[in-house]
Parts: C-alpha cells; sequence; structure tokens
C-alpha cells in the first residue's frame, strides 16, 4: 500500500489495484486530495509521456483512463463536499470531436465541491446542444473541455453558437484543457480560463463576483 502501488497501478491499467490500492490508502489516512495529486494525475501524465515516445498505444491509454476512473470513483465522494450550499450552475462538457472526459469530470468535480450545481453534458458535445441547454437551464456559466489541438476549433464553433443564438451575453464562459492556454481563451473572448482543475473552480467563483 503507498502513493507508489495507486501510481503504478493506474500506469499498468490495473483498475482493480488501482481501487484497492485507493482504498487501502485512504483506510490508512491519507486526503483523498493528496491520492489525486500525487498519484493519480502523475500517472496519467507519464501514460501521456509514453503514448507521445510510441512505448503505449491507444488502448492502453484507455486501459490506464479506466484504471484512473475506479480509481476516482472512490474519491469523488469525498473530494466534493457533502451538502454544500449551491452558489451557481455550470453546464460542462467536452467539446465536440473530443472523447477525453477525465479531466473535465475532474474540473465538474472541484466545481460541485465549491458549490455549483453541475449539468454534465459528457463528452463530444456538438455547439447546439451547449446552445440548447444554456435556453432550457439558464447556467450562469459554460464549461468547455478541449484535450486535442483540433477540438479547440470546436470551442470557437460554441461561442460562436451562443452568440447566434443571442444568449451568450448571459452567461460567462469558461475554457480550460491541455492545449488550451490563457492567451487563447483571450483570443476566442472566453470570460475565463484555468489550467487545473483546482483553479478552475477558483476561477468560477470569481467569475461570479464570489470570492475564491
Ligand atoms: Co488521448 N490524446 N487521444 N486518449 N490522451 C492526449 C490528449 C495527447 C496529448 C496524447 C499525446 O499525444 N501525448 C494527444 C493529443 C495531441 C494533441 O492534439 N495536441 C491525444 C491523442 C492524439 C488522442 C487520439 C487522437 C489518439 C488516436 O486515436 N490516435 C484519440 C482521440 C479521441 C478523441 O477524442 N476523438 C485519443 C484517445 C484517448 C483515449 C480514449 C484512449 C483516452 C481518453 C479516455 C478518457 O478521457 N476517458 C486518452 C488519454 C487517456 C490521453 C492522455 C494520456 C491523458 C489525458 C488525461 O486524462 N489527462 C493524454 C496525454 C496527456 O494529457 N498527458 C492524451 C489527465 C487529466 C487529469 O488531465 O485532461 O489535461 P487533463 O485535465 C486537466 C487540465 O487540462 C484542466 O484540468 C484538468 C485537471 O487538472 N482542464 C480544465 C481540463 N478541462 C478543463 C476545463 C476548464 C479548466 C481546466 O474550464 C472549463
Amino acid at each position: 500500500m503507498s502513493l507508489e502501488a495507486i501510481y503504478d497501478a493506474i500506469l499498468n491499467g490495473n483498475a482493480p489495484a488501482a481501487k484497492a490500492e485507493t482504498q487501502a490508502e485512504l483506510d490508512a489516512g491519507t486526503p483523498a486530495e493528496t491520492i489525486l495529486n500525487q498519484a493519480c494525475i502523475p500517472a496519467m501524465t507519464e501514460v501521456g509521456r509514453l503514448f507521445e515516445i510510441g512505448e503505449k498505444f491507444v488502448p492502453e491509454m484507455l486501459i490506464a483512463a479506466r484504471a484512473m476512473n475506479a480509481a476516482m470513483e472512490l474519491l469523488k465522494p469525498l473530494l466534493v463536499e457533502a451538502g454544500v450550499e449551491q452558489i451557481g450552475t455550470v453546464v460542462i462538457g467536452t467539446v465536440a470531436g473530443d472523447l477525453h472526459d477525465i479531466g473535465k469530470n475532474l474540473v465538474a468535480m472541484m466545481m460541485e465541491g465549491a458549490g455549483f450545481r453541475i449539468i454534465d453534458l459528457g463528452t463530444d458535445v456538438a455547439p447546439s446542444r451547449f446552445v440548447d441547454t444554456v435556453k432550457a437551464e439558464k447556467p450562469d456559466i459554460v464549461a468547455m473541455s478541449a484535450l486535442l489541438t483540433t477540438t479547440t476549433k470546436s470551442i470557437i464553433s460554441t461561442i460562436e453558437a451562443l452568440e447566434e443564438a443571442g444568449v451568450r451575453d448571459q452567461v460567462k464562459v469558461m475554457v480550460g484543457g491541455a492545449p488550451v492556454t490563457q492567451d487563447f481563451a483571450d483570443k476566442v473572448g472566453a470570460d475565463g480560463f484555468a489550467p487545473d482543475a483546482g483553479s478552475a473552480a477558483r476561477k468560477a467563483k470569481a467569475l461570479l463576483g464570489l470570492a475564491a
């Protein structure tokens, strides 16, 4: 039992071990946030590095992601404070063409923990779905995640769709994901950007004028 064992289990795509080691670490009193930041996220980062240099392939990335999700099932209830007062509504999704959802799920979780009601549209979310949900649910924030350089274009088309539907001014738009930068956010006219899940929750509160 150790953070290293969780790291190894995710890196090797061993979901049962990832779950068992995470539970053992929690039972030993290690905070959920420590497990997330010192084992789970570094393991997925290493998976990405190995993919980049051709030492891991897509199926291995997928089973590593499943192992990460197995650990996250245990961590989520602890990261999200129970019964916090709702401070606003966030519609979140991974943009059209993009199936990555681990980072988006973490952002949603941290925002939920900060007190937001979350409407999670999932992955590969078409601009029209964001628009329809804004009209139906009147959220305070639309949060878009993109993990592929190619799908950052979907952020632009979603903002355009919100403008065309006449609802862009009714919401704050937040963007993030590995290829997204503050500079990109400024260029596409987003209201906010955050580099990671913790700062995304703080940014969401700041956009609504609430203390972070
Ligand atoms: Co993909 N993939 N993938 N992949 N994958 C990347 C993103 C890649 C960088 C790997 C690489 O080349 N090194 C690369 C993208 C290159 C690029 O475009 N620049 C890549 C590729 C190429 C692909 C495919 C095209 C591979 C192929 O089929 N040839 C394919 C595309 C499929 C598609 O989407 N249409 C693909 C598929 C997959 C899997 C399905 C196998 C799997 C996803 C499983 C899943 O998500 N359920 C997968 C995985 C696991 C990865 C890596 C290894 C890990 C991503 C991850 O979960 N990171 C990734 C390499 C890497 O990132 N190192 C890679 C951990 C997560 C916690 O971080 O998502 O960055 P991240 O989220 C962070 C921040 O970015 C931020 O907060 C999060 C938490 O701190 N954040 C926000 C995210 N959203 C935010 C929103 C905000 C604010 C902050 O406000 C709204």
